[in-house]
């Protein structure tokens, strides 16, 4: 494993926590010796065993107590340390230590599925979490957002109807990490204010490739804050260097069924082979007085900035950098909180962030056990924290001193105010707030449906292919007619030929007016819907598709299959890997066995991969190299299903000199991303070309092989 070259502060603290038992003899949990950790104490060899049995209580004891709860959502997830570096200057913004150009901060990231348990499945269709938690010289900052810039509802207050749906169905916990079942679309149905975000959750952004390659957002508008005490809006982004990427569908559920670590493991790999992740920091500023400017309110978490109205400014980059030491220290017992703000940010008045600010913590308490969570080493800010809370459950600083008050005189007012003495501290921004106190919805977040119609407008053909496939998958799961016919209504208010190609799949013609029970619920907030929308500044967006462009994009840490069998030439396998490795992308060999490998030259090769335990599913491009392997691959059905696979999947296959007759008894036929050196003096060349556009989407409706 590659070491990142400077252990970071958060690192150097983490190590006075870390235990390493090589070469350690076995005690107790009170450092007594065991000398056999095999028998209980009996009475005789043949027992009973006996109740003073302490070194068993204590082996036991623990292990009956290993399991906590699990994350009631986001409970599915996968951690790693890293560092963030700031290469901007936005003081004229923020006072924020961390955010001041030149700075370096350790962090570690967390990223997750929602709706699935602790051992679900990586490849569900579902939203993305991004949480980061910054070690910063002003304390820990936590943002934590989503792979999806908008949310699904507006008000915190229906975020557990919201969870309660999607999850398992209560009477029959049926089913796993999925949102294809009557309850989540009963509630969709009935909450247009989910029509954008669902247009995402539906979209190719929710079976990503790999957690390296989505975006991340703090979805909520914050407040960046100066020395001054002025403040600005801001959005966060994450745009990963790899790319924007995701799988088929079809490929996502096969992926599920044989790695469903596929995520985990991926991210795990590439740290661990010192193929650091990296994804820039951007920022889009709001100043204060634009508050109010735009079509859309920017308290709205159903809303997001578009681009072209806002650029996005890059400040920095995030490098993940050390896989954690121990999943259950580290990624488990991290505790995020959107709360944890820092002076120089602070929060926005969403209802839905602050609906998430009691959450968190309140959650946190409950999860690990109680108020002193901030003393597990992952949690710990780098600053010592000084004040009078005292004791409770698993509590580890050790407070010197007989004074735990304040004010007092018997410690010199210590911990002081940092007021006291002219210091700088963390203070609220200065905001101006009246008005009477009301359980209600503002009118300017009644748009449902307008930002959703710009989702559709901006992705290509394939992508709006892909997002019809997926509500008529999901919809065509739900039992309840009245409900897949409700969601086809709001489809129609979105675009009507999507409503009308998910109505074709279902049999349904899709009603042109919200159901009447869905007004209903929406004019519960708001009486005089339908409210006429304000005009929309943009008809598209470039930046919501993820359509790779010509002559952009890149290949780095991606994987090639080599499908070989004994008689390959040496010389046709050596010659694509060698052009892979300067790409930044890895070739493994794959056959019918695992072992060793006879070349067609006579020379020997370790064969760790076989068809048996890797299927296409896994990789991203398929090489069948030349020489006598062709004879035996010629008769593997292992063979044909594999680049069947990779073909439908709309991946790029190559095929060396002499190989290109194998497709014919496949479904594989020539197009762009399917390159024979039979046929193609730049074969090599032209195959990395399409490599970097990641699929060939456009052979889905050419072929008509939907994947
Ligand atoms: Fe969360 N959310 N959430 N959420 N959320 C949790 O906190 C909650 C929301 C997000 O890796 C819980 O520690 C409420 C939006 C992530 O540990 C809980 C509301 C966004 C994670 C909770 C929201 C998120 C969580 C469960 C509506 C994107 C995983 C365990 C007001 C900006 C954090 C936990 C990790 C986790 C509550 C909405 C992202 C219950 C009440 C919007 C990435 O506290």
């Amino acid at each position: 494993m590659k070491k990142s070259k400077n252990p970071d502060l958060k690192t150097e603290q983490l190590n006075q926590f870390t235990v390493d038992n090589s070469n350690q003899k076995l005690t107790t949990n009170d450092g007594v010796s065991i000398y056999d950790n095999n028998n209980t104490l009996k009475v005789g060899d043949r027992g009973p065993s006996l109740q003073q049995d302490h070194i068993y209580f204590d082996k036991l004891g623990h292990f009956d107590r290993e399991r906590i709860p699990e994350r009631v959502v986001h409970a599915r997830g996968s951690g790693a340390h890293g560092i963030l570096e700031i290469n901007e200057d936005i003081s004229e913004y923020t006072c924020a230590k961390f955010l001041q150009k030149g700075k370096t901060t350790p962090l570690f990231i967390r990223f997750s599925t929602v709706a699935g348990f602790k051992g679900s499945t990586d490849l569900a269709r579902d939203v993305r979490g991004f949480s980061v938690k910054f070690y910063t010289e002003d304390g820990n900052y936590d943002l934590v957002g989503n792979n999806i810039p908008v949310f699904f509802i507006q008000d915190a207050m229906n975020f557990p109807d919201l969870i309660h749906a999607v999850k398992p169905e209560p009477d029959k916990e049926i089913p796993q990490a999925a949102s294809a079942h009557d309850t989540f679309w009963d509630f969709i149905s009935l909450m247009p204010e989910s029509a954008h975000m669902i247009m995402w959750a539906m979209s190719d952004r929710a079976i990503p490739r790999s957690l390296r390659m989505m975006e991340g957002f703090g979805v909520h508008t914050f407040k960046l804050v100066n020395q001054e005490g002025k403040a600005t809006f801001v959005k966060f982004h994450w745009k990963p260097k790899l790319g924007v990427h995701s799988v088929a569908w079809n490929e996502a559920q096969k992926i599920s069924g044989f790695n469903s670590d596929f995520h985990r493991q991926d991210l795990w790999e590439a740290i661990d082979e010192g193929n650091f992740p990296q994804w820039d920091l951007g920022v889009q500023l709001i100043p204060e007085e634009d508050e109010l400017k735009y079509s859309f309110d920017i308290l709205d978490a159903t809303k997001l900035v578009p681009e072209e109205l806002v650029p996005v400014k890059i400040i920095g980059t995030m490098t993940l950098n050390r896989n954690p030491d121990n999943f259950f220290a580290e990624t488990e017992q991290v505790a995020f909180d959107p709360g944890r703000i820092i002076p120089g940010i602070d929060l926005s008045d969403d209802p839905l962030l602050q609906g998430r600010i009691f959450s968190y913590m309140d959650t946190q308490n409950y999860r690990l056990g109680g108020g002193n969570f901030h003393e597990i080493p992952i949690n710990r800010s780098l600053n010592q924290k000084h004040n009078n809370q005292k004791d409770g459950t698993g509590r580890i600083d050790i407070l010197k001193g007989g004074v735990s008050y304040f004010p007092n005189s018997k410690a010199s007012g210590c911990p002081y105010h940092a007021m006291l003495k002219g210091e700088e501290g963390f203070q609220s921004h200065e905001q101006k707030v009246e008005g009477k106190k009301v359980r209600a919805r503002s009118d300017s977040f009644a748009d449902h449906f307008s930002q959703a119609t710009l989702f559709f407008n901006s992705q290509s053909e394939p992508e709006k292919q892909h997002i019809v496939d997926a509500f008529s998958f999901e919809l065509s799961k739900v039992s309840d007619p009245k409900i897949r016919e409700r969601q086809t209504a709001i489809l129609y208010q979105i675009d009507k030929t999507l409503a009308q190609k998910v109505g074709d799949n279902l049999g349904i013609i899709p009603p042109k007016e919200l159901d009447e029970l869905t007004l209903s619920f929406v004019r519960q907030n708001h009486p005089n819907y339908p409210l006429k929308p304000k005009k929309q500044e943009l008809k598209s967006s470039d930046a919501l598709s993820m359509k790779v462009k010509e002559g952009e994009g890149n290949i780095k840490t991606r994987k090639v299959a080599f499908l070989v069998d004994n008689g390959v030439s040496k010389k046709s396998v050596d010659q694509l890997k060698k052009v892979l490795e300067k790409e930044g992308a890895e070739a493994v060999l794959i056959s019918s066995k695992v072992g060793e490998l006879t070349y067609e030259e006579g020379s020997k090769e370790k064969i760790s991969h076989s068809y048996r335990t890797d299927p296409s599913v896994c990789y991203d491009a398929v090489y069948t190299p030349s020489g006598k392997s062709i004879e035996s691959l010629k008769l593997n059905p292992d063979y044909y299903e594999f680049i069947n696979d990779s073909y439908r999947h709309c991946k790029i296959l190559l095929f060396a000199k002499g190989t290109g007759s194998l497709m014919n008894n496949s479904f594989v036929r020539p197009d762009r991303g399917v390159v024979l050196e039979d046929e193609n003096e730049d074969w090599i060349a032209d195959f990395i070309e399409a490599m970097k556009l990641h699929r060939i989407w456009d052979r889905e409706e050419k072929r008509k092989v939907p994947s």
